[in-house]
């Protein structure tokens, strides 16, 4: 990562030069998308070394992002957008096991398996500072029997 200096990725080093370092985040990967789908869940494991919150998340590929959970209303399951989610110092908060997980929403283009997505994450720490973390999605071949159900929801947002 840090051999490879693109224009973005150095806007982000002066920008917050310790702290983009403290964040990592692996094993995002969001799927390809079913014809007239415009949104995408994007699953993630993000560590912070300090005690932060997710605060946002951004793509040049969609209109709007925002951070997702699942709630239990009336027996239905349902999606509520939260303004932010606590980081734990050190401790791996994994966004898809739970339910938790990142939405584009708006798309400007069809997903497709095996290519990359760019997103950037908004990271506010506890000091006040902010960090964007460019991140890198990768795409997986879309499975239709698990997705269904997850796109049902969003289609009653
Ligand atoms: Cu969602």
């Amino acid at each position: 990562m840090k051999k490879i200096l693109c224009a973005g990725l150095l806007a982000i080093l002066v920008a917050a030069p310790a702290y983009a370092d403290d964040v990592k985040v692996t094993k995002a990967w969001a799927r390809a998308t079913a014809p007239g789908q415009d949104t995408a869940s994007i699953q993630l494991t993000i560590t912070s070394k300090k005690d932060a919150s997710l605060v946002g998340v951004e793509s040049g590929s969609s209109q709007s992002g925002e951070i997702h959970s699942m709630v239990m209303e009336g027996g239905v399951m349902k999606m509520r957008a939260l303004d932010s989610l606590p980081l734990p110092a050190k401790t791996p908060v994994t966004l898809g096991e739970d339910g938790n997980h990142l939405m584009l929403i708006g798309l400007r283009k069809p997903l497709k398996a095996g290519r990359k997505l760019p997103f950037a994450l908004i990271v506010k720490f506890d000091d006040g500072r902010t960090a964007t973390i460019r991140v890198l999605a990768a795409i997986k071949p879309l499975d239709t029997a698990s997705d269904a159900g997850h796109m049902q929801m969003h289609m009653q947002h």
